[in-house]
């Protein structure tokens, strides 16, 4: 049966600063490639503090939270929708534990990062989380349907 692209879960990965600042996109976007997860939007942004902060309203009352901000808004970050079954759930497990010491090994934070303040990778924690990063993001028209049609290009 084909699937129908309306039904296929979404979820918004954010490669922040320190992962493009050290060179990590390909190594970070390979690792939801081979898995089998579909990158269905993709770009390089710089937000500025007020999207940071918009961004994450859910931690404004940590301690954390303008360090974070000013982190987030501090260079190019690349923003990103991936599509697949279960992906909100298994993003979070290729990405690994929050603090980068707890990570395990094999996971992105726990092979590329050291401390929970550079942490290089953001991927939404649920369903609705999910819903509202991808439409803080992006706009409908950025994100693109399309099936593999490997058939067409392997021979
Ligand atoms: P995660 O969903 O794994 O990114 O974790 P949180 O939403 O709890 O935290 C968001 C970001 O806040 C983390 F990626 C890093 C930062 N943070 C700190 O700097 N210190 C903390 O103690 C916890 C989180």
């Amino acid at each position: 049966k084909e699937a129908n692209a309306a039904e296929l879960e979404r979820t918004f990965i954010a490669i922040k600063p320190d992962g493009v600042q050290r060179g990590l996109i390909a190594e970070i976007i390979s690792r939801f490639e081979r898995k089998g997860f579909k990158l269905v939007g993709i770009k390089l942004v710089v937000p500025n503090k007020e999207f940071a902060q918009k961004h994450y309203d859910d931690l404004k009352e940590r301690p954390f939270f303008n360090g974070l901000c000013d982190f987030l808004s501090s260079g190019p970050v690349v923003a990103m929708v991936w599509e697949g079954e279960g992906v909100i759930k298994y993003g979070r497990k290729l990405i690994g534990a929050t603090d980068p010491q707890k990570s395990e090994p094999g996971t992105i934070r726990g092979d590329l990062a050291v401390v929970v303040g550079r942490n290089i990778i953001h991927g939404s924690d649920g369903p609705e989380t999910a819903k509202d990063e991808i439409s803080l993001w992006f706009e409908p028209s950025e994100l693109v349907s399309y099936s593999s049609n490997a058939e067409k290009w392997i021979y």
